[in-house]
């Protein structure tokens, strides 16, 4: 315990007497201005710090996650690291695991080992795909969400609007991408039609992902300290919208060439990269299923003006079928809302009020959990004394 009696000094306090081991260990955490400035390279934001840091503990921020381990970046370099032991454990909600673009605490040695997850100030998270009701977290302190979509033959406005119901509890901003403008017939209109059911002032954008002049408006959301995650469905062109941006061809894309079986690399886990624009960027692989947490609240997203609609019907209980004095009905009549939209509100909120009872449930059994282990400590400590 040589290395925590020396920290103990740096904090000027002349220590020199054996310490309790146990207190030893742990400090309150502080940065130097120079590690704040290394850490300002990859979007570190003030953040509250631990007061039980482990001694010679350093910061830095995880840019991916592998089968074998995870990789970090501290401003400077980026390195291999372990997760401690109690990450691993399996009951432990993998929302409570170091997820891409955290800021973790890790003690160097061999290998580096994270001790801590520093307070997140945004997180994207998803229900777990399958039958499990975790959740999942997508990308941790981002700034913006780019929910990319292709205006080719994937181009889905259902799909865009359930991305935009999943980052609103994320505290993150959305932002809409439709890529391949440039090989999509009739880009304009189908812009013009989008923007029917993604109204401001959401930002929507079309660009041509292989192109730096249109991407450049995307920019405004990438400078220094700025973080950004890309979300869409394979073959949608996050990875070339991420080399675009980069300037260099550093994530694999799908293969243009149709008879190239060997090149056709795809995005197989999630990574932070830095930008030279002094942002950085976290490209993902396609999502497959985009299932709601239970946490999103339908008036406080881009639904607030259909949901609120929905509550102005004569009757409290309005199915809006044929009950008279229906503001739904009403508003879809004279085209105040468009129907498809109104079908995929539908759809959403019956599915956001079962991912909701399941969550409530999980909560509830968590902590009856909770309270259940307190009781038996207590009666075996009643029984043998404490422990
Ligand atoms: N013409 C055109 N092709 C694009 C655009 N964006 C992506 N692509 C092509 O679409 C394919 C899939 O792109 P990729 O970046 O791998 O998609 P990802 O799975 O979302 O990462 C590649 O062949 C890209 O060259 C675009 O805006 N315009
Ligand atoms: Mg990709
Ligand atoms: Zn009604």
């Amino acid at each position: 315990m040589r290395a925590a009696c020396v920290r103990v000094d740096i904090r000027g306090v002349a220590e020199t007497r054996e310490v309790a081991p146990i207190k030893a260990r742990i400090h309150a955490m502080q940065l130097t201005s120079e590690e704040q400035q290394r850490l300002a390279r990859i979007g570190w934001r003030t953040t509250p710090l631990p007061g039980d840091a482990p001694a010679g503990g350093v910061v830095a921020r995880v840019v991916a996650q592998h089968r074998a381990g995870y990789q970090l970046h501290d401003g400077t370099a980026m390195f291999k690291a372990q997760p401690a032991a109690r990450f691993l454990k399996r009951d432990l909600d993998p929302t409570e695991r170091p997820a891409v673009g955290d800021f973790v605490v890790f003690v160097p040695g061999a290998p580096p080992t994270i001790e801590r997850i520093l307070p997140r100030r945004t997180e994207l998270q998803r229900g777990a795909a399958g039958e499990s009701h975790q959740r999942q977290i997508i990308a941790a302190n981002i700034d913006s969400v780019f929910v990319l979509n292709g205006l080719d033959g994937d181009f889905n406005p259902a799909r865009i609007e359930r991305y935009l119901l999943l980052i609103q509890s994320s505290g993150a901003l959305p932002v809409v991408v439709l890529t391949k403008a440039d090989s999509a017939g009739d880009a304009d209109s189908v812009f013009a039609e989008l923007r029917k059911r993604v109204p401001p002032p959401l930002e929507m954008f079309a660009i041509n992902a292989k192109s730096a002049a249109s991407v450049a408006p995307l920019l405004a959301y990438l400078g220094p300290g700025d973080t950004a995650v890309l979300v869409g469905s394979s073959g949608v062109g996050k990875s070339t919208l991420t080399n675009t941006l980069l300037g260099e061809a550093r994530q694999a894309t799908k293969a243009v060439r149709e008879n190239d079986s060997r090149g056709r690399h795809t995005t197989t886990h999630r990574a932070l990269i830095q930008l030279p624009s002094g942002g950085c960027l976290i490209d993902t692989p396609g999502m497959r299923e985009i299932k709601l947490t239970g946490e999103e609240e339908l008036d406080q997203s881009q639904f607030a003006d259909i949901d609120e609609l929905a509550q102005s019907c004569r009757f409290g209980d309005c199915g809006h079928q044929s009950e008279p004095g229906c503001a739904v009905r009403a508003a879809l009549a004279d085209g105040r809302i468009d129907p498809a939209r109104w079908q995929n509100y539908l759809k959403l909120r019956d599915e956001l009020a079962a991912a909701a009872d399941t969550l409530e449930a999980q909560m509830r059994r968590k902590s009856e959990t909770r309270v259940l282990t307190k009781a038996l400590g207590k009666r075996l400590s009643e029984k043998y004394g404490k422990r």
